[in-house]
């Protein structure tokens, strides 16, 4: 199976600033253990990341027909972006909404996703494992078609 990871603005940073919240592991580090599970899982695996929402909207396009799942973290684009939301239900690709935090623990505005609507779940709260599990439940969803 192939998966497609893509990562939202500003967690190329992951690592760099605001541990705090995000915690110490680089987008880098996350990568290469998703790599290591995907492997692990005989799944394929592509990897990437933007701060342009038109990038990701293209990727997420481009998808269909060459990615049987697509593991997004829309970063802040969670909350604000109905071109994100259409290019998901566009592409038919079923969608794993990631996030590292607990988004409905933490400010309002982050309780709102405009995309959970068109994907299959969430998974948020876990830190870097919650990337992990999302490529469990990767596994489960094309088991299940
Ligand atoms: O918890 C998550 O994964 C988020 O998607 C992270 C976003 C935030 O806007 C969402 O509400 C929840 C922020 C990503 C920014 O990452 C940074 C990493 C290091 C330093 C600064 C920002």
């Amino acid at each position: 199976m192939k998966i497609l990871v893509l990562n939202g603005p500003n967690l190329n940073l992951l690592g760099q600033r605001e541990p705090g919240i995000y915690g110490q592991t680089t987008l880098a580090e996350i990568e290469k253990a998703l790599q290591q599970k995907a492997k692990g899982q005989g799944n394929e695996l592509e990897l990437r990341q933007s701060n342009i929402e038109g990038e990701l909207v293209g990727w997420i396009q481009e998808a269909r027909g060459s990615f049987d799942v697509i593991i997004l973290n829309a970063a802040a684009y969670t909350h604000t972006s109905v071109a994100l939301r259409d290019a998901i239900a566009a592409s038919g690709v079923p969608t794993i909404e990631v996030h590292l935090s607990n988004i409905h623990a933490r400010e309002e505005f982050r309780h709102k996703s405009l995309i959970a609507g068109v994907c299959v779940g969430q998974i948020a709260g876990f830190g870097a494992n919650s990337y992990l599990l999302a490529l469990d439940a990767a596994v489960n969803i094309k088991a299940k078609k």
